[in-house]
């Protein structure tokens, strides 16, 4: 799905500003703007625990030089599932939070008049959702007092009464949270592009077209010459001495290759660069690269998980002064801006599904109860598609912490199908990975098999808390194990919950020592493999959590606090990744 971006030949609307909203049917009207989330936007309680469906309207004037064009109505994410209709008839629903969907509105409107927009969100997590939300009134964090009849009797009237209980670790910010755009095409359009450039200077192209016409494709450089020609629907050119694309601290080099059919015209910037895993290494442009960044929530204050343009910016100023080089987009994909300010910035991606809490203990195997594989499989699908002609994007990963642990060949025969699947559908064939929780990883059949291992672990923190010394001693078993593999491992996450604040001379948990401590202890068995190829600290800011006796406001293993101001932790990484170079 090409991201809708004004040019000579399409006119796009932002549609964004002040909607109607109500929480239900029977609430009046109010304001909400969009995009963002809805939950932070009212001093009331009933945003932010709500469950179930909510409603946004809008009135729209179509201008009436969108006459005699095509005109399509995209939204790039509603979270999560989304029932569209324009003037009161049905136009469109999607199901997921994290990824775009659009209507064809032509034959429904003319150009100059007025209609109305109604959307519904529905923000229930389940079983049968990405991210998972837990059946049966089991909480993630906290204990569950399984048995004791009044607590029992409590859990039942949550259910009654409509609750969500995430099976993840982020707040479940729902309502429409990226832009909402109307955009027009000619009659005969561009409908897909397709790029796969490489460090040889070789593209490799196509295009998907709809009507009658001739594709025509310039590459144009940085400066907006043209340096290489193409006619036809796909075919291959190369560019000699190309300037390649590479990460921090190296140039991110862009290219444009401006693509024509008939009247329309798609311009879509991309990188010559190469991905692969070579043994335990992965190479970039043919050379070994570390990674090393902290990974991320889309999280800021009053908009949740909306888009934030001038947040964005900051975030990635920040990846720049901490002399980061990676941002793993946990738990779901984010806005397409990112991944074009990612391209622009020169910070590699990797790009994760929202795939998160697959799993319900060790007594039920998720895999043969929850019905997601063909699902899990469209979204992973949706996500290369809209994703695969970023330079910046490097390692595809199925999702996060699933259960692999319990059920290891039902988690095998799940997960090698969406394995498989990405690398069929992304014609640059990245490496895959899929991001595994601390558990007894001898069992997990699962994480070896993939191209790159990611492990998140929290040694010293939820296990061995506070004993750094032991913390170490066990990290080292471990990574032990994985040397065997022969693999490259990324150590996916780590963190301390910190309070902005709180300091100790001799330190202690939660402190800004502490986490400064906990980081130099782990980094010490890093420091001694080089089959370790990556350190992403948990996490990049503090973000928002459903609240928990394991959360006091949030999740607090930010380096920086959640209105980015830099705990000790971040000046220590700024110092670090200035000389880490592997
Ligand atoms: C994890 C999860 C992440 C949590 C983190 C934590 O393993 O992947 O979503 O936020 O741990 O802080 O507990």
């Amino acid at each position: 799905m090409i991201t809708p971006k004004m040019n000579a030949a399409r006119a796009v609307l932002d549609l964004g500003g002040i909607w109607d909203f109500r929480l239900s049917e029977s609430d009046p009207w109010e304001t909400i703007a969009v995009p963002a989330s809805y939950n932070d936007q009212k001093p009331d309680r009933r945003f932010r625990s709500h469950v179930g469906f909510c409603w946004y309207r809008t009135r729209v004037t179509l201008p009436a030089c969108f006459a005699g064009q095509r005109r399509v109505l995209r939204f790039d994410a509603v979270t999560h599932d989304a029932v569209v209709w324009l003037n009161g008839r049905e136009l469109c629903r999607h199901r997921g939070g994290f990824l775009p969907f659009e209507a064809d509105i032509t034959a429904l409107t003319e150009g100059g008049e007025t209609f109305e927009l109604l959307v519904r969100v529905d923000n229930r997590i389940s079983h049968s959702t990405l991210p998972v939300g837990n059946e049966g009134g089991v909480a993630f964090f906290g204990s569950d007092n399984a048995g004791i009849p009044s607590v029992e009797a409590g859990k039942l009237r949550q259910q009654q009464q409509g609750v969500n209980l995430p099976n993840f670790d982020f707040f479940n910010y729902a309502g429409i949270s990226r832009p909402v755009r109307l955009y027009t095409t000619p009659e005969a359009y561009i409908d897909g592009v397709t790029l796969d450039a490489d460090m040889h200077g070789a593209l490799r192209y196509s295009v998907e077209t709809v009507g009658a016409g001739e594709v025509a494709l310039d590459v144009l450089d940085a400066q907006g010459q043209t340096v290489a020609s193409a006619h036809g629907a796909q075919g291959t050119l190369t560019v000699h001495d190309a300037h390649l694309w590479e990460p921090l601290p190296g140039t991110p080099y862009l290219y444009t290759a401006r693509i024509r059919f008939g009247r329309d015209l798609i311009e879509q910037t991309f990188g010559f660069r190469s991905v692969e895993v070579e043994g335990a290494r992965l190479l970039l442009n043919g050379k070994p690269i570390h990674l090393h960044g902290p990974c991320k929530h889309e999280d800021t204050p009053f908009h949740g998980r909306g888009l934030d343009l001038c947040a964005a910016v900051v975030d990635l100023s920040l990846y720049r002064w901490l002399n980061a080089n990676v941002l793993r987009m946990s738990h779901y994909p984010y806005a397409e801006e990112i991944y074009d300010l990612c391209d622009r910035e020169g910070i590699l991606v990797i790009d994760e599904t929202p795939a998160v809490g697959i799993g319900a203990g060790d007594r039920v195997d998720p895999y043969k109860t929850f019905p997601l594989a063909d699902y899990h499989a469209q979204v992973l699908a949706d996500m290369i598609a809209r994703d695969k002609n970023h330079p910046c994007v490097i390692l595809w990963s199925l999702g996060n912490e699933p259960d692999t642990e319990h059920f290891p060949q039902s988690a095998f025969d799940y997960w090698r199908p969406l394995y498989d699947l990405a690398h069929r559908l992304d014609p640059q064939s990245r490496p895959v990975t899929l991001v595994c929780c601390q558990n007894d990883y001898t069992r997990d059949l699962v994480t070896r098999t993939m191209d790159v291992v990611c492990i998140n672990r929290y040694y010293g923190w939820y296990n061995l808390s506070g004993d750094l010394e032991t913390a170490k001693y066990a990290l080292n078993l471990e990574l032990d194990f994985w040397a065997e593999i022969g693999k490259p491992v990324i150590l996916s996450e780590y963190g301390a919950d910190t309070i902005s604040g709180l300091h100790s001379a001799a330190p202690e948990m939660f402190s800004e020592e502490f986490q400064v401590e906990y980081y130099e202890a782990i980094h010490a068995c890093l420091d001694a493999r080089d089959f370790v190829i990556g350190e992403l600290p948990w996490n990049f800011a503090d973000f928002s959590t459903q609240q928990g006796p394991m959360r006091a406001g949030g999740n607090r293993k930010g380096l920086f606090t959640r209105d980015r101001q830099p705990k000790l932790a971040a000046h220590y990484f700024r110092r670090r990744w200035s000389t880490l170079r592997k």
